[in-house]
């Protein structure tokens, strides 16, 4: 239930007109004295004056829904005294400005921001802490009355979900929730305009948008596909543009007038509610609210998409049948019941990749085993192949509670499996479906078991539609199941089930068969599997739960879908006769590829290969020849925008995890006799693996290495490399944006210990570079740093 008030004002002020939002907050306060590393959100209660004047001059502009400052007002900030004083100063602040320009006619929205951590696998923090963190924030807003929550600059979609379902927990106020896109249309973490409109709007926001990013301009095709795909209204807050210095002020390009124009194309595709971010002043939104003032906004329309989606991918149905892998599934499988009693994860995560690489869209997850605890290992597989596998997952279950927790973990919106026409099971799972937001799949049997005929199915079917309605669960968000039994056991089974799928298919509805049920019983199960699944397909189903690893079942699938002019020229057809590598994680774990372990960010793995690696092959071998090459392919798809952040995390975790694995092989080489080295990442930059490698070699030659790290200021450099009489100084960059860091500490110990060597490297460094910046010498690789330190402790001891 939402709030009334707030949802009512909400509503009155986006009835007849495009709702005016406000502009930049910290720039201004800035422009007032804020400091540098001050926290904007305790001018609340030192300067409450200068806080309201903006709110006030926003209003004045023409806002109507203003926000407090308090973007980074949460307990890892403040502790609990100070975090309720600042959100009650500030909420004040905002009410006190309504009422004194619009006599309480517009709404006060409680600012929440991202906590500046990444969530657990990425970072350090668990999604129930995040949760815990942002109750405290909200229920604090809402008790100093707020009207509404208003998330935003979301960068990562897990972290959004903690904020709103965070919100939904303790509060009744509506939630938006806003993210901050980059100039490939994705967040920071790699989701599209599609996944979070669909994810947020599932699970409940009162709208979605998008702030900041990267200005106006690059926000409008974003904006166009928030409207498409989100059931709720979008609200769009464009910063000025990337901010430049000049003179050592902050300069923002993007006029009034042009965020005025933006604004108007804005509101003609269908956003409803208009203001700025970043470098926007009550100028700013004077000229959007001039511009949109005579503006009728677009009545906004539910989404008429189906899609389900993990944070990266997003899969629509409708247009061509969806491939839902099956073999996450203990089901006549003694090796993964196996993996599931000794907790073995890593195999579900395997059996997951492989059907990635199969082909699959979608994997169905189910670990359903008696003598297990199933809620307990449904949320770890999930939370563990969400961590390597970029597909959307089907959270499989028969149990109310292992579903709950898994949706709860899930990051994105879940395809559920299933629901049925029980009253009890509808009863347990929609308000599931509900909260978390997903697509579900309905099985057509209930009470009276599954009926023999395809009408009777169909007529479950309906009841389920309606009992769904009654929860505000779209029929879209419906997948039927007519459920597909053994034609063994009966020989018109198969042709009641396709006829119940062509049924429910000219009723507009999507479908769903776990196809290979049919053959139950039968030899040779694949001959009969894949001539019903292309009879199947023929009748309109629009997803199939089956085994990627049948090449019978994907050639009748990659045919059926070129012959029926789904396949523009063939193209996906050939590629897949073309024939591809197959199930390489199906190997059990000494047979992956440590190269694969770190492309796919398999930790474990990765640091497992490596030690079977160690037992036959040279220590540099294993990191030039496997290590080094991962990263660049990872390195690579990041460029192309193939692959997002939270891979590359993944990734570099695993590789770091072979390292560690190598660096424990090798011994010491000793007594320490030779010149001292320091070495350190350069300032502004947080890439240390072949830093660490450049380090392990020097030792293993001999030189004591006094590592100061990663992100290293050009003082704390001199100063070490003074004190600790250093002969030379080893510096790493792997940025184009960080070299210049690389040239200042040059720049200052030549200055200050001008007879240290210094010798430079890393992936952007070039020998005319090292020259440039005036370096002793430059390496391509450890080992020519070594040679060059070798060098430079002959000469020192001559
Ligand atoms: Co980032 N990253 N990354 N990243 N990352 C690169 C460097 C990038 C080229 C990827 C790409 O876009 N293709 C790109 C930089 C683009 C550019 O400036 N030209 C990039 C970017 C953009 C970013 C972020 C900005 C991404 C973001 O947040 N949007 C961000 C930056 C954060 C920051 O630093 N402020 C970021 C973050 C990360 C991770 C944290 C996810 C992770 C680093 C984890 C870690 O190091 N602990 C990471 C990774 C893993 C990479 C790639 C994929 C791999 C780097 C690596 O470890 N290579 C990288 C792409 C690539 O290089 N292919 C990429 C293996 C390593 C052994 O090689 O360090 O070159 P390298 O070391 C070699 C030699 O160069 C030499 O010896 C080593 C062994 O042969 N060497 C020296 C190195 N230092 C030496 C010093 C010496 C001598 C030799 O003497 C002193």
């Amino acid at each position: 239930m939402i709030n009334n008030v707030g949802a009512s004002k909400l509503l009155q002020l986006t009835q007849n007109k495009i709702l005016i939002l406000d502009g930049a907050m910290g720039s201004l306060l800035q422009e007032q004295g804020l400091a540098p590393g001050e926290l904007p959100e305790r001018w609340c209660i030192s300067h409450p004056d200068a806080v309201e004047k903006i709110h006030r001059e926003y209003l004045l502009a023409g806002a109507r829904l203003i926000c407090t400052n308090t973007f980074g007002a949460n307990s890892l900030k403040m502790n609990d005294g100070e975090l309720s004083a600042v959100i009650d100063a500030a909420v004040g602040c905002a009410k006190r400005a309504v009422a004194s320009v619009c006599r309480g006619d517009a709404l006060v929205a409680l600012d929440v921001g991202p906590l500046g951590r990444m969530l657990k696998p990425y970072g350090d923090l668990a999604f129930e802490d995040a949760v815990g963190i942002f109750k405290k924030t909200v229920s604090l807003g809402a008790s100093a009355g707020a009207d509404l929550v208003f998330i935003e600059t979301m960068g990562d979609l897990g972290e959004a979900r903690a904020a709103l379902l965070a919100a939904k927990e303790v509060t009744d106020l509506p939630v938006c929730v806003s993210f901050a896109f980059g100039s490939d249309g994705r967040t920071l973490t790699g989701s599209s305009p599609e996944a979070v409109a669909a994810t947020m709007s599932g699970m409940g926001a009162c709208a979605v948008g998008a702030n900041c990013s990267v200005g106006p301009r690059e926000l409008i095709p974003v904006a166009e596909r928030l409207v498409a795909y989100s059931d709720v209204p979008v609200l769009i807050k464009p910063n000025a543009g990337m901010p430049h210095t000049e003179g050592g002020r902050t300069v923002y390009d993007v006029s009034a007038t042009e965020l005025a124009e933006c604004a108007s194309i804005l509101a003609d595709m269908g956003v409803i509610a208009i203001g700025g971010c970043c470098g926007t002043t009550p100028s700013h939104i004077a000229a959007v609210a001039n511009a949109l003032s005579s503006f009728e906004p677009i009545k906004p329309a539910s989404s008429r998409h189906t899609v389900v989606t993990s944070p990266s991918r997003v899969v629509e149905f409708g247009s061509k049948p969806i491939l839902i892998g099956e073999r996450v599934n203990p089901t006549g499988k003694k090796r993964f019941k196996e993996a599931l009693r000794e907790g073995d994860v890593d195999y579900i995560v395997r059996e997951a990749l492989s059907e990635e690489e199969a082909g699959c869209h979608l994997l169905d997850v189910n670990v359903g085993l008696p003598e297990i605890d199933e809620r307990e290992m449904l949320t770890r597989a999930v939370s563990e192949i969400q961590a390597v596998c970029p597909l959307p997952l089907v959270i499989d279950t028969a149990s109310p509670s292992a579903m709950e927790a898994a949706l709860r973990a899930y990051n994105g919106r879940a395809l559920i499996n299933s629901v049925n026409g029980k009253a009890e099971s509808m009863a347990a799972v929609f308000p599931l479906v509900k909260k978390y937001g997903g697509v579900v799949i309905c099985l057509t049997l209930d009470e009276g078991g599954i009926p023999e005929s395809a009408a009777e199915r169909i007529k479950i079917a309906e009841k389920i539609c309606e009992v769904a309605a009654s929860y505000g669960i779209p029929t879209r968000d419906l997948i039927f199941d007519p459920l597909c039994m053994a034609v063994s056991a009966d020989s018109s089974a198969a042709m009641q089930t396709l006829s119940a799928v062509k049924m429910l298919t000219e009723k507009g509805l999507y479908t769903s068969l776990g196809v290979s049920n049919v053959s139950f019983g039968l030899p040779d199960r694949d001959a009969v599997n894949s001539t019903f699944f292309a009879m199947a397909l023929e009748n309109g189903l629009s997803a199939a739960i089956m085994n990627p690893h049948s090449e019978r079942m994907m050639a009748t699938y990659h045919a059926f879908v070129a012959l029926s002019g789904k396949d523009e020229r063939c193209f996906d057809y050939i590629a897949f006769a073309d024939g591809r590598e197959r199930a390489v994680s199906e190997k059990p774990a000494s047979l992956v590829s440590l190269s694969y372990a770190i492309i796919k960010g398999m930790k474990d793995v990765a640091a497992d290969v490596t030690d079977l690696l160690l037992k036959d092959t040279p220590p540099m071998d294993i990191i030039n020849g496997e290590i080094i090459p991962a990263l660049n392919t990872v390195g690579e798809g990041f460029e192309r925008g193939e692959i997002y952040l939270p891979s590359l995390l993944m990734s570099a975790e695993a590789a770091s995890a072979a390292f560690a694995r190598i660096k424990a092989s090798v011994p010491s080489s000793g007594e320490k006799t030779r010149c001292t080295v320091v070495i350190a990442t350069v300032k502004g930059d947080i890439h240390d693996i072949g830093k660490n490698i450049v380090r392990l070699l020097l030792e293993n030659y001999g030189f004591p290495v006094i590592d100061l790290g990663k992100d290293v200021s050009p003082e704390r450099i001199v100063a070490v490399a003074r004190e600790r009489g250093a002969a030379i100084v080893a510096l790493s960059a792997l940025m184009t944006t960080t070299v210049p860091a690389m040239a200042k500490t040059v720049e200052l110990l030549r200055k200050e210990a001008p007879r240290v060597k210094i010798i430079v490297g890393g992936a952007v460094l070039t020998q005319d570079y090292a020259d440039k910046i005036g370096a002793d010498a430059y390496a391509p690789d450890a080992m020519g740093a070594v040679r060059y330190a070798e060098a430079v402790d002959s000469e020192t001891n001559a």
